[in-house]
């Protein structure tokens, strides 16, 4: 359920309740986005009511912290009738449109909006390269703010990277460039998005648990382009088929980048080992502290976009500062992270991969005999297309959490003979690393990289590295 306005009608609206200040201005999800929105809104001065539908004690505290500063606040309800009779409705990336919340508010014509929305109004001075896709967008947006801040600029990580864009405003001194990472959620709901350049990294599909289709999600990812004008700068991939049907037709200036062929604006030429850069070498792959083509693309992405930003970043100084901020960037956590390398185990997390697409990349870089860890919370799709991948390296696959008899269902029969796998129960992660450690000899890789949401054993994606983070040491600590 979206607003039907076109995005440059809701866009004007929303600058027009925010200039106003009119009324009283909703935001639910007291989480990151929807305190640093209540926040920000109560600093322009306006007044806010914000709810939140659980009473958990991070939620309470939040609501604490919100009433000093002025805002009204529900807590464990929201109060749809006054959701219903607001200027402008604020919400949080994880509140599925389909929320009582958002279906009041857009059935009384009430504009809908991201936090990224509110905050871009509020800051239109501030400068940014928004990155949006299936996998990749969150290395690809620290990339970008890296490359940044070596060409000596004032730049910050924010968005689904983790933190709000709305908390730029609140600093003293604001950053003057914005990586902006973008999911499809925030996506959904913001407007006016018209960044300076945009990148959108690879398409695949994914959550399935809240999208209907493929075609609704990549529908949202679309809505980077909404304010496309002629001069807008675009960077996408040449590698994806799904990516190029999607932007056919879209107005802009567009760099492509791609790890296959050499005819366009960003390039890996295998033959020299040079990632080509506009025209010309710029840094050898083997200066890159990153496993994987995926990440060669990740870093052709960010260089066309932070070069594409502004004349200045073409030129010989400038390319010179790239090519050794390229080198210095390393692995984010969650992102293949070697957590441990003891006894000739390498233990790999990979918690950020919760989708087939960004498990296959993973699996794409194994190049030892690899223990493979899928489960968690499933999200839709099916784990036969792993197959191909896992017969390459992997021993073992250990399906656990609640997708685990479904993950088992789906590779037991197929993979039989070839790759153990099994069933490791649906709610102690500590057993399964047992299982894996007990497996796991000298040349082998343990490979946390789970295709799935982590919300059936853990708060988060990053909860969930860190445990397994842990367990691998203690595990490297009991070997003999
Ligand atoms: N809630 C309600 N009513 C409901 C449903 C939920 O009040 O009907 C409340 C929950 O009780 C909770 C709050 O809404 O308190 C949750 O909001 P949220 O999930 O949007 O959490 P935030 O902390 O604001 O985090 C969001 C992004 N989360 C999601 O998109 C799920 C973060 O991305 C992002 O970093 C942050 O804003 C700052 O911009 C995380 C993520 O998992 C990393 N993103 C997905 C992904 O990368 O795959 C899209």
């Amino acid at each position: 359920m979206s607003d039907a306005r076109p995005p440059q009608e809701l866009a004007s609206i929303v600058a027009r309740r925010l200039a106003e200040k009119r009324g009283e201005f909703a935001v639910i999800g007291l989480a990151r986005s929807g305190i640093a929105a209540t926040r920000l809104l109560r600093a322009a001065g306006l007044s806010v009511y914000v709810s939140d539908a659980s009473r958990s004690e991070a939620v309470r505290s939040a609501a604490a912290m919100l009433e000093r500063e002025g805002a009204s606040v529900d807590v464990g309800v929201h109060n749809v009738q006054r959701i219903a009779h607001c200027s402008l409705l604020v919400v949080s990336p994880g509140i599925p449109p389909t929320a009582p919340p958002i279906r009041a508010a857009l059935s009384a014509g009430v504009p809908v909006v991201s936090e990224v929305e509110v905050a871009l109004r509020l800051q239109p001075a501030l400068r940014s390269i928004a990155v949006t896709g299936t996998n990749g967008k969150t290395t690809t947006t620290a990339l970008i703010g890296h490359l940044l801040r070596a060409l000596g600029h004032d730049a910050a990580d924010v968005g689904n990277i983790g933190t709000p864009v709305s908390e730029l405003a609140l600093m003293k001194s604001p950053p003057v460039w914005a990586a902006l990472e973008l999911s499809s959620f925030q996506l959904h709901d913001t407007p006016g998005i018209m960044p300076d350049v945009g990148v959108l990294t690879t398409l695949s599909p994914d959550h399935l648990d809240r999208y209907a289709n493929v075609t609704e999600y990549y529908a949202d990812k679309k809505r980077l382009f909404a304010n496309a004008v002629q001069t807008s700068q675009w960077v996408t991939t040449a590698d994806n088929a799904d990516v190029e049907a999607l932007v056919a037709g879209i107005p802009g200036q567009w760099h492509r980048f791609s790890v296959q062929r050499t005819d366009v604006d960003g390039y890996f030429h295998r033959g020299s080992g040079m990632l080509h850069v506009f025209g010309e070498p710029l840094v050898a792959r083997d200066q890159l502290a990153l496993v994987g083509d995926h990440n060669v693309a990740n870093a052709l992405a960010a260089l066309l976009a932070v070069m594409a930003a502004d004349p200045s970043h073409r030129i010989p100084s400038a390319r010179a500062l790239l090519a050794i901020a390229i080198a210095t960037f390393s692995a984010l956590p969650h992102r293949l992270e070697p957590v441990v390398d003891h006894n000739g185990m390498l233990w790999l997390n990979d918690s950020k991969a919760t989708n087939i697409d960004s498990t296959n990349v993973a699996l794409a870089s194994m190049t030892r005999p690899s223990i493979v860890l899928l489960g968690g919370r499933h999200k839709g799709e099916s784990y036969t297309a792993l197959i191909p991948e896992l017969l390459r390296t992997a021993k073992a696959v250990l399906a656990y959490g609640e997708a685990g008899a479904l993950i088992t269902g789906d590779l037991e029969a197929p993979l039989h003979g070839r790759v153990m796998v099994e069933h490791c129960g649906s709610d102690n992660f500590e057993q399964v690393m047992r299982r894996a450690g007990a497996l796991a000899v000298a040349g082998d890789v343990v490979l946390l990289s789970p295709a799935c949401a982590s919300f059936d054993m853990f708060n988060n994606f990053e909860a969930r590295g860190r445990e397994f983070a842990r367990l691998a040491n203690v595990l490297a600590g009991d070997a003999p």
